[in-house]
């Protein structure tokens, strides 16, 4: 079994960066300038945020964190977005999700434009992404097909299991293993809580990518021998001997899946960090 390190692949995504914002500023072109929204006061959220203002300095470019309260309106978040919008400083933002239930997603994703929507949720860059036109990737697929190909893990012709069909990671991924690309051409089965015989569907597959958000949920029972895992979940699940209350789970068992898997990613250090990382990329695309 070989551990899939997404800290410091993240790490070597960043030091790249790093130095094509150098090079921009020694030819006096433009500092890349991320910023992002964050509404309300969800701790996990919180920690996501902050990690990618910290990431941006990390890479020399600049960031604002605009720092609303849980009550604060649809319109009030929409005139937040139409300031970024028309700030040609800004080259890219985000609007930190989940948001609190008042406030239309859709809407606010809709109301981004998406020459600077560097998390790729726009129907734009959704349909640009599934029509394999240049895009915004967002950030979690992307930096899943980085590890894939960094670590040389040949995905043509393989049995691809996707879990979970989320519009962030599920949806996306499966779309893009599916491709004609690199890290593509896979043949991919999205699955979720209607598939039946997901045991059975699970066994079968060459690489599975988990992303429900149900701690511990794939089960070494559940995989073959030599199979490769990309594990998305990262939970708080409460733990009194922890200094902080809570530890992180992912949605692997990892102590019996990684007795069979080839492959693995952990939570956190896995997926987490890459989501980052790729973000940082967009942002530079985006500033190019
Ligand atoms: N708009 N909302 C928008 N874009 C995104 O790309 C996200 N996502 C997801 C939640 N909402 C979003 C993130 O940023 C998940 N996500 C994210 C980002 C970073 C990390 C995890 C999820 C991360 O840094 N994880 C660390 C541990 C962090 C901790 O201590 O809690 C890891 O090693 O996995």
């Amino acid at each position: 079994m070989q551990l899939i390190d997404g800290k410091v692949t993240a790490a070597q995504i960043k030091e790249e960066i790093a130095k094509a914002v150098q090079n921009r500023k020694e030819k006096g072109l433009k500092t890349p300038h991320l910023a992002a929204i964050l509404v309300g006061s969800d701790g996990a959220s919180m920690t996501y945020v902050n990690s990618k203002v910290k990431a941006c300095e990390k890479v020399g470019f600049n960031s604002t964190l605009i720092d609303l309260p849980e009550d604060t309106t649809e319109e009030q978040l929409l005139h937040e977005i139409e300031l970024l919008n028309k700030d040609p400083e800004i080259d890219g933002f985000i609007v930190q999700l989940p948001l609190p239930d008042a406030i239309n997603e859709q809407k606010v994703l809709m109301a981004i434009n998406p020459d600077k929507d560097v998390d790729g949720f726009h129907p734009t860059n959704v349909g640009k992404m599934t029509l394999e036109l240049p895009t915004f990737l967002p950030a979690t697929p992307f930096g899943i097909l980085e590890l894939l190909e960094r670590y040389h893990i040949e995905t043509s012709g393989k049995n691809v299991v996707v879990i979970g069909r989320s519009h962030i990671v599920g949806r996306p991924m499966s779309i893009l293993l599916s491709q004609k690309r690199k890290a593509g051409n896979a043949t991919v089965t999205l699955t979720h809580s209607r598939t039946k015989n997901l045991k059975d569907i699970c066994l079968q597959a060459d690489i599975i990518i988990v992303a429900l958000g149900i701690p511990e949920f794939l089960t070494g029972d559940m995989v073959k021998e030599g199979v490769v895992i990309i594990d998305v979940g990262i939970t708080r699940v409460s733990d009194a001997t922890k200094k902080r209350g809570y530890r992180l789970a992912g949605d692997v068992d990892f102590e019996t899946v990684s007795k069979k898997a080839s492959y693995i990613t952990p939570v956190p250090g896995g997926v987490g960090p890459m989501t980052i990382a790729m973000l940082l990329k967009n942002t530079l695309l985006a500033c190019q």
